[in-house]
C-alpha cells in the first residue's frame, strides 16, 4: 500500500495524506491474509496475489474511515490513533475513504494483478457485488436501522454477513478466482469464509463488551451506548463464546480438501476466535 498510493505534489496533497494515514496504520490486516492464503493453495504469484490483498486493505480501511464519521458512528479512536476526520476534517476524511476505495478498483484492474483481463474483471465484478448495497454498504445500512429497532439472531445474521461477512468472503474468493479454482474448491473457500466472517463477527462483539479499549486501540461498549442488538445481548456472553468457537472449528472443516496446504487458513481460525483486538 505503501507503494501503491501516492504520496501527491499539488495542492491536492492533503487527501492523499489523509489515505496513507489511515492504510499505513496497522491493524490485523486479516483480509490481505485471507487474500494471500487462499491465492497460495494454488500457487499464484504473490505478485500478483499481493496486489488483490492491498486493494481489499484499501476498501476495508475505507469502511472504517466511513464508518468513524459523527454521522456513522462517530469515534475519535481508530487503531490506537486519532480517526481520520479528527486527524484531518469531515471533508477530507470522506474524500480519503472515496479515494481508497476508488484506487482499489484501479489497482484490481491494472494489467499487474494478472496478464488475463478476465480475471481481472472477474475480480472487480465480484469485489463490487460483496461491498456495494447487496453487501458492506446494505449491511452498514441495516446497522443504522438497528439503532432504532431490536433486530432478531437471523436479522443479526444477515446484517453482519452483508457488513463484515462479505469482505471477508471475497478475500478468499479473490484467491479462488486468480488460482482459476474449480467450482468445488470455490464453494469450499466461500463456504469456510461463511463460517469465519461470522465467528469474527461474534467474537467483535464480545470484545465490544469484555475488551480492553487501550490494547484494541479503539473505544469500546459502543453497542449498548448505541442500544444496538447484538449476538452478545441476545445470546449472552457464553452462548457468543460457544457459537464463535463451534463455527470456527466449522469453517477449519471446509478445508479438509487442501489438506496441509490449508495450515495457514486454519491458523487463522484459531486467531479470530482467540483475539484480543
Ligand atoms: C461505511 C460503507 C461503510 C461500511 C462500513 C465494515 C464496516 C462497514 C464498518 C466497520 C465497523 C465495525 C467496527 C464493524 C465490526 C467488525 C469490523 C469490521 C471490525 C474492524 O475490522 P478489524 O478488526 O480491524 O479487522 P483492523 O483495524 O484490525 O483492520
Amino acid at each position: 500500500m505503501d507503494r501503491l498510493i501516492p504520496k501527491g505534489d499539488g495542492p491536492e496533497t492533503r487527501v492523499f495524506e489523509a489515505m496513507r494515514y489511515s492504510a499505513l496504520a496497522g491493524g490485523k490486516r486479516l483480509r490481505p491474509f485471507l487474500v494471500l492464503s487462499s491465492a497460495d493453495l494454488f500457487g499464484v504469484e504473490r505478485s500478483n496475489s499481493i496486489r488483490v490483498a492491498a486493494a481489499v486493505e484499501m476498501v476495508h480501511t475505507y469502511s472504517l474511515i466511513h464508518d468513524d464519521l459523527p454521522a456513522m458512528d462517530d469515534d475519535d479512536l481508530r487503531r490506537g490513533l486519532p480517526t481520520c476526520h479528527k486527524k484531518f476534517d469531515e471533508a477530507t476524511a470522506i474524500l480519503a475513504g472515496d479515494g481508497l476505495l476508488t484506487l482499489a478498483f484501479e489497482v484490481i484492474s491494472g494489467e499487474a494483478t494478472h496478464s488475463n483481463a478476465r480475471v481481472r474483471i472477474e475480480l472487480a465484478l465480484e469485489m463490487a457485488k460483496a461491498i456495494g448495497g447487496q453487501g458492506m454498504v446494505g449491511g452498514q445500512m441495516l446497522d443504522l436501522v438497528a439503532e432504532d429497532r431490536e433486530f432478531d439472531v437471523p436479522e443479526i445474521t444477515r446484517l453482519q454477513r452483508m457488513k463484515t461477512g462479505a469482505l471477508i468472503a471475497y478475500s478468499c474468493q479473490a484467491g479462488a478466482i486468480l488460482g482459476n479454482a474449480t467450482e468445488h474448491q470455490h464453494h469450499l473457500l466461500l463456504a469456510y469464509a461463511h463460517d469465519l466472517g461470522l465467528s469474527f463477527q461474534i467474537v467483535d462483539d464480545l470484545l465490544d463488551v469484555e475488551g480492553d479499549a487501550e490494547e484494541m486501540g479503539k473505544a469500546t461498549n459502543k453497542d449498548a451506548e448505541a442500544g444496538k442488538a447484538t449476538y452478545v445481548s441476545l445470546l449472552g456472553v457464553e452462548r457468543a463464546k460457544e457459537q464463535a468457537a463451534i463455527l470456527a472449528d466449522q469453517a477449519i472443516k471446509h478445508l479438509e480438501v487442501f489438506e496441509e496446504k490449508g495450515n495457514f487458513l486454519r491458523d487463522l481460525a484459531d486467531f479470530v476466535v482467540k483475539r484480543r483486538k
